[in-house]
């Protein structure tokens, strides 16, 4: 049997052992997973995979065959892909920048003193938003400004004209608004850009496929500045992250205990039920558990972890595994990235699936309708659900893997400065802009986005992410990359011994050193977990400190982003924003492009002359490590000659390579 052909038919597709100790057990059982789903579903229609199915009026679908060049209506393959990559695009920044709209909700209640169970928690970052927005914060109560921030923040959303993004301004730098300018892609608003880009991909409407993808970025401009609000709005009503340590994988479900899988994205529901279930301890142990333990699925999890040390139980790919295990009693979610299939799952046990907001719900799941004016109520009202169901739990379908590592998280931004800080309390990047200089880093990586069974789960994450710390490059992560990474043991010191080449070694190891008294006896770990998908604006505020640094555009810092296992639109939206905001884009799923080659040449060529940052498809992971070296290399070694001439000619640095 062809290679290709074993590997379709594979169930096991996942280098997770607790997965795969799973679906072992489950083998024969009836129940089915997406790892099931994936093999009924082949083949794939290759139409769909390549961008050229159209789909946008009911003439079609129209798919570009060799015997049909065009669609009906004379679309040829750029139009219809690019048209589909905007739609995608789109998906990804309404989904976003919703969760950043809920967050300025909650906050706008707080502004008005009726925000109920959510205050201000971090009032610290409150002003330090407030002050990049260039928002008076002197003599001016916290009330005060959080009033004049919601209200911008309002304005990124519904603003029609007149004004360009003022959040997206001041969040990047100058360099950057100048090349948006040029290029016609600055956005007045949110909304706006959403509305104007679906009517750009109507029938019949635009059919130039430079001008659409140009659109697709300034709709990921908004994607950018939804997830920008949502990260600074969020430490503001929760908290900054600092550092937290604690466990990841199956084994940290408990079988004496009443177990709450948090899952989805939006911390304004997880942080109450975290609390809630805080509070409950007692009414679980009336119910002859021994205690609730919380923990976190895909972001929501990332967010509980990063802010309450919440351990996180697995990522987005085996969330259906999680119920496998039998010792699920709740999966409590809220937005985007829920598999409508957990709740067949949750049917074959005791699980209770308890959806919360008005625009996600599943069939038969228990729905309870998160009013956040009544938010500890309504998050207790969840915990006794849970607490109910663990006594429904059934001893004979329970089997947790014993499979867990110790994790520390909480890297905001912020929480990196500080631990720089230490080395260098005038100047904390230079500690990083220094290491890349004298060749102790070769430079940054970001591994960000899901995972997808079109490669075996996890397994590209943690191939490159390896590969790339033992070429001595500084490894951040988020999302679902992240949920590996705390999964597999690489967020912790001793992965810094196994795994850190000689430089990055170095480098952590000084961090430690004029760290240590501050990180509780704990040691820093070998990939720094800076948050949620939303958070990636956190990873990138990071390039644009070092770009700050070193005083020059952000596409000539040596910092690549790659999304090994990419799936959602939401990933799509932040590779393109990635990419427009000057970074290397690695993707190991090949997205629907291809189909035009002139479409993908823009994203793999054109997009490289015109923002700096491009994309680069690859599915080898070991392929894929060696492509992202040779990119953050080449800016290395770009940034080390022209300072070597600035230096040696006493002028500044050129401004044109
Ligand atoms: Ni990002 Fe986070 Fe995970 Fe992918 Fe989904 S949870 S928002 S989209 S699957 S990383
Ligand atoms: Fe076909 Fe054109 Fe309609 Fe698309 S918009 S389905 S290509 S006729």
């Amino acid at each position: 049997m062809a290679e290709k052909k074993k590997k379709d038919l594979d169930r096991n597709r996942s280098m997770d052992p607790a997965v795969l100790e799973v679906l072992a057990n489950t083998e024969g059982s009836g129940v089915e997973s997406a790892y099931d789903r994936f093999l009924n579903m082949q083949p794939q229609c290759q139409y769909g995979n390549a961008g050229i199915c159209c789909t946008i009026c009911i003439q079609g679908p129209c798919r570009i065959t060799k015997k049909a060049s065009k669609g009906i209506c004379g679309a040829p393959s750029y139009t219809i892909v690019a048209r589909n990559l905007i739609r995608a695009v789109l998906g990804g920044t309404s989904a976003h920048s919703d969760h950043g709209l809920h967050t300025t909700l909650v906050l706008d209640e707080v502004a008005e003193g009726h925000g109920g169970d959510y205050g201000i928690t971090d009032p610290d970052k409150l002003k330090r938003v407030a002050e990049r927005l260039d928002i008076n914060t002197e003599g001016r109560s916290d009330q005060e400004i959080l009033r004049e921030v919601v209200d911008l923040a309002m304005d990124e959303f519904g603003r029609i004209n007149g004004q360009y993004s003022i959040w997206l301004e001041k969040s990047v730098i100058p360099e950057r608004v100048q090349k948006f300018m040029e290029c016609n892609i600055m956005p007045y608003s949110i909304h706006r850009t959403i509305a104007e880009s679906m009517a750009q991909t109507h029938m019949g409407m635009d059919a130039d496929p430079v001008n659409l993808v140009f659109q697709a970025l300034k709709s990921a401009l908004c994607d950018y500045t939804g997830m920008h609000i949502a990260t600074d709005l969020s430490d503001v009503l929760f908290g900054t992250p600092t550092p937290v340590v604690t466990e990841a994988n199956m084994g940290v479900l408990e079988e004496k205990m009443v177990n709450i899988a948090l899952h989805g994205h939006n911390p304004v529901l997880s942080e109450m039920v975290v609390k809630a279930a805080r509070e409950m301890q007692e009414e679980a142990k009336e119910a002859g558990a021994e205690g609730i333990k919380c923990m976190g699925i895909c972001c929501t999890g990332n967010e509980v972890l990063m802010r309450q040390g919440v351990p996180p139980l697995t990522n987005f790919m085996s969330q259906e595994l999680a119920i496998m295990t039998g010792a699920v009693d709740a999966m409590v979610v809220d937005i985007q990235c829920i598999m409508p299939g957990i709740q067949a799952v949750a049917e074959c046990y005791h699980t209770k699936v308890i959806t919360t907001i008005p625009n996600v719900k599943i069939p038969s799941s228990y729905y309870i309708d998160f009013d956040e004016a009544r938010a500890m109520e309504k998050a207790r009202e969840i915990v006794s659900v849970a607490i109910a169901a663990f006594k429904e739990r059934d001893a004979e379908k329970v089997s947790i893997p014993q499979v867990k590592s110790k994790v520390v998280a909480g890297f905001s931004l912020e929480a990196i400065e500080e631990l720089l800080a230490s080395v260098n309390p005038d100047e904390p990047y230079k500690v990083i802009t220094d290491a890349i200089e004298q060749g102790e880093l070769d430079g940054l990586c970001l591994f960000a986005g899901c995972n997808n069974l079109k490669v075996k789960h996890d397994e590209s994450h943690y191939t490159i992410a390896v590969e790339l710390a033992k070429n001595n490059i500084l490894p951040v992560a988020t999302g679902c990359a992240a949920g590996t990474y705390a999964k597999f043991g690489l967020m912790n010191s001793d992965a810094v011994e196994k795994y850190a080449g000689d430089g990055l070694k170095a480098f952590i190891n000084r961090l430690d050193e004029a760290n240590k008294d501050k990180l509780n006896g704990e040691k820093l770990p070998l990939i720094f977990h800076m948050g949620s998908c939303v958070d990636n604006t956190r990873a990138y505020d990071l390039m644009t400190a070092l770009a700050r640094q070193w005083k020059v555009d952000t596409p000539k810092v040596p910092y690549a982003a790659s999304a090994p296992e990419a799936m959602s639109e939401k990933a799509v939206s932040i590779g393109s924003w990635c990419v427009t905001l000057g970074m290397p884009v690695h993707v190991g799923i090949v997205p629907p492009i291809p189909g035009s080659p002139l479409v993908d040449g823009i994203a793999l060529q054109i997009a490289h002359d015109v923002y700096g940052g491009y994309f680069m498809w690859e599915e080898d992971p070991q392929e894929a490590s060696r492509k992202l070296l040779a990119a953050i290399r080449e800016r290395t070694w770009k940034l080390k000659v022209h300072r070597a001439a600035a230096e040696k000619y006493e002028t500044s640095l050129s401004p044109t390579w």
